[in-house]
């Protein structure tokens, strides 16, 4: 297993694991001579054959029309929509025997790893768009498991745009870049986004989630994914019950702010991917807990809503999420293009023991996967590209094809057959075959949508309802934006009447920023459920992040401004305590390379104020010495740089001469510790300062109290995001 010794070794895929499986496609460059695809040795790949030194190329250069050939076709179609994306491998294992509500291998045995690939996306950009973007992330996770390929194809929001699949390539092409000017990339921030929005009710849940901070998510480490459709599991007995699968991070749910998203977005494209690769080099492996909402097929019509319908969220107050197991991502892929761009998901690749509900866009999905694959991987044989295979065997007629990669034996490929012996055979359920569930359907051809889908407006309101000031004030300033793009004046009049339907100061708060008039205010209809007698809430705590996990430094990079003379004491026990509690301490000084304490130590520079902003960590901390903070003071971009944290709300601590730089620094209304009044050590909004050394190890401690809490938004009302 050479691979895995080159990446450090990857726990739990052992034996029956991906890698194994793939080892004979994987190739190491090491060591081998240049040759080409036929096998031929090299001489030289540096000059073309010419006639002479300075004749003409010649066209007998095979080598040379090989590598060139081969170059002009390497790129393939994106993906039509989630074509920038990250992916890494990992293992799912399951807590406990779910044996009592589906009979698929890979939730049985909590012994067994069963190896996944995962591959985050945004939805609208174009491949090379960046990754902060205002977006729906896609989490998609194969389970390679012993039955063959599951896909679970998700997003982090637990909502769609639309009822019906139908009218997916409607809602895409509204909120792609507009056909004849091409503009704008990766943003839903243009007039024919929110015309079709405005014309589209049913999109109204989810748009509250697109202009929430879910949509500008901190890392794909730190955010649910959601299957979004009701699924079936299915036990050995056949009994069949619904399911909504979670995906629980372990870090928490955290979100970036507007301001420093779109900033990264200059700064740092590629902030999300190179987030998710230094944490798995690291050793921050992403681990998220798969849960479960099973409900009893008896309760199909208990609740104010439909569970067929994609636009509904089951609130977990009503079924509450139970935690059946883990997700590990512990391994970058080793090949982006082989990998992370051919991997092909699709909703229809299920396992025994799971199985569809008739909700109409997961239908219409289980047609465009396959379909999309093969435009996108050029032909039917795309399931034998490596990182597609299924771990368990494959035998079937499918023959012939572009790129075909088997090479059967025999003549018999067809069934019944008797000259191959009837095989291969057919499984029953019993010997693990896949059986569809036996659902009674019963109804009349036509183009319909149930009446039990049309209410689009109570859960809308039930996410505003559930949210917390601060994301309520984020959500308004993200409709304001996006909502002040749109030229069209009769656009931005009808959303705000949609979202005065949601919420009379929704709709009036957004109205008054962008030039039309407030919607007239909308009485606060109740629920269907409490109209009905059904199963309804009217806010669902789960729903705000402000309720996440928020006792963790955990991966958490914090930035340590510091120049030479920097306080050495302070800066080791500080750092000492930052990485004994999971986070990690970047030194970002005037320049890179080595800098030297009060004491003559040496410490490495890792960034430089011209390489590393605010926005690239999770927290500032300033260490004292004199000539170091003087130093910092000087470039001017060192307090630029604390103010920034400042304004994105994050965790900001400084010790001795530290503090003087934030003095320094407008931080408008916050206690220093040393300042008229104020004791040695002063906790205020997030800002930690210490002016006696010392306080080191209770300073440490409260710093990071205010790492954990991710974002301090007491700050808001002082400054102006
Ligand atoms: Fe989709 C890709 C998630 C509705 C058609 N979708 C795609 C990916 C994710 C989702 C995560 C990227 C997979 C990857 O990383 O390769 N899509 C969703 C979710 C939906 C959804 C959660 C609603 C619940 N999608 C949806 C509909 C249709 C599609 C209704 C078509 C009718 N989606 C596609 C696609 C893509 C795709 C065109 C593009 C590339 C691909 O499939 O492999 O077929």
């Amino acid at each position: 297993m050479a691979e895995q010794g080159k990446k450090g070794g990857s726990p739990g895929i052992s034996a029956h694991s991906k890698i194994d499986s793939l080892e004979p496609h994987r190739e190491d460059l090491t060591g081998t001579v240049l040759s080409t695809d036929q096998g031929i040795r090299i001489d030289s790949t540096d000059d073309s054959l010419k006639a002479g030194a300075r004749g003409p190329t010649l066209l007998e250069d095979f080598h040379l029309r090989e590598k060139i050939t081969h170059f002009d076709h390497e790129r393939i179609p994106e993906r039509v929509v989630h074509a920038r994306g990250s992916g890494a491998h990992g293992y799912f294992q399951v807590y406990e025997s779910m044996a009592e509500y589906t009979r698929a291998a890979f939730l049985q045995d909590p012994s067994v790893r069963t190896p996944v690939f995962v591959r985050f996306s945004t939805v609208v950009g174009s491949r090379g768009s960046a990754d902060t973007v205002r977006d729906v992330r896609g989490f998609a996770t194969k389970f390679y498991t012993p039955e063959g390929n599951f896909d679970l194809v998700g997003n982090n929001i637990p909502v769609f745009f639309i009822q019906d699949g139908i009218k997916f390539p409607d809602v895409i092409h509204a909120i792609k870049p507009e056909p004849d000017r091409e503009i704008p990339q990766a943003s839903s921030a243009h007039d024919t986004f929110w015309d079709f929005i405005s014309l589209m009710p049913e999109s109204t849940h989810m748009i509250m989630w697109v202009l929430s901070d879910r949509a500008i998510p901190r890392s794909f480490r730190m955010m649910e994914g959601f299957g979004v459709h009701t699924f079936r599991f299915v036990n050995a007995q056949g009994k069949s019950r619904f399911v909504k699968l979670h995906w629980k991070p372990l870090l928490g749910v955290h979100s970036h702010v507007w301001d420093e998203a779109q900033e990264l977005a200059g700064r740092d494209p590629d902030y999300h991917r190179r987030d998710l690769w230094d944490a798995i080099e690291r050793g921050d492996h992403p681990e998220y807990e798969l849960g479960v909402q099973i409900i009893e097929e008896e309760d199909e019509f208990a609740f104010d809503f439909d569970l067929l319908d994609a636009t509904k969220i089951v609130p977990e107050e009503l079924v509450p999420v139970r935690r059946i197991g883990k997700l590990t991502l512990n391994r970058n892929p080793d090949n982006f293009f082989a990998e992370t761009e051919q991997v092909a998901f699709h909703t229809a690749n299920i396992v025994p023991g799971i199985d569809f509900t008739d909700d109409p866009l997961l239908h219409v999905r289980n047609f465009s996967y396959l379909d999309t694959q093969l435009l996108r991987l050029g032909g039917p044989n795309f399931p034998q590209i490596p990182i597609n295979r299924p771990l368990a065997p494959v035998h079937n007629q499918n023959q012939d094809g572009f790129m075909q990669q088997r090479i059967k034996q025999g003549r018999a490929h067809y069934l019944p057959n008797s000259l191959a012996g009837g095989c291969p055979m057919t499984a029953s359920w019993e010997s693990g075959a896949f059986v569809h569930h036996a659902e009674r359907v019963l109804g009349l051809k036509a183009r319909l949508r149930s009446d039990t889908f049309k209410d689009h407006i109570t859960q809308a309101r039930l996410f505003w309802n559930s949210l917390s000031a601060p994301e309520k004030k984020h959500l308004i300033r993200a409709a304001r934006f996006e909502l002040g793009k749109v030229a069209t004046r009769e656009i931005r009049e009808r959303m705000v009447a949609r979202l005065g339907e949601v919420d009379a100061d929704l709709g009036r708060l957004v109205a008054e920023a962008i030039g039309v008039a407030a919607p007239a205010g909308q009485p606060q209809v109740p629920s269907k459920g409490t109209a009905t007698g059904k199963r309804s809430v009217g806010a669902s705590p789960a729903l705000s992040m402000e309720n996440t996990v928020k006792d963790t430094v955990k991966s958490r990079l914090v930035a340590v401004l510091a120049a030479d003379g920097f306080s050495a004491a302070e800066l080791a026990a500080v750092k000492a305590a930052l990485e004994a509690a999971g986070a990690h301490a970047q030194v970002v000084s005037t320049r890179l390379g080595t800098i030297h304490g009060d004491d003559g130590s040496a410490v490495e520079a890792e960034r430089s104020l011209l390489t590393a902003r605010s926005v690239m960590f999770d927290a500032v901390y300033v260490p004292g010495g004199r000539a170091s903070v003087e130093a910092l003071a000087a470039t001017g971009e060192a307090v630029q740089f604390v103010n920034e944290a400042f304004k994105h709300c994050k965790a900001i601590g400084a010790t001795g001469d530290g503090v003087a730089l934030l003095s320094s620094s407008p931080l408008q209304g916050v206690a220093l510790a040393g300042a008229s009044g104020a004791g040695p050590l002063v906790s205020d909004k997030g800002v930690v300062t210490l002016r006696d050394p010392a306080g080191l190890v209770p300073f440490s401690h409260e710093l990071l109290r205010a790492i954990a809490q991710h974002r301090h938004w007491d700050r808001e009302d002082v400054a102006q995001i």
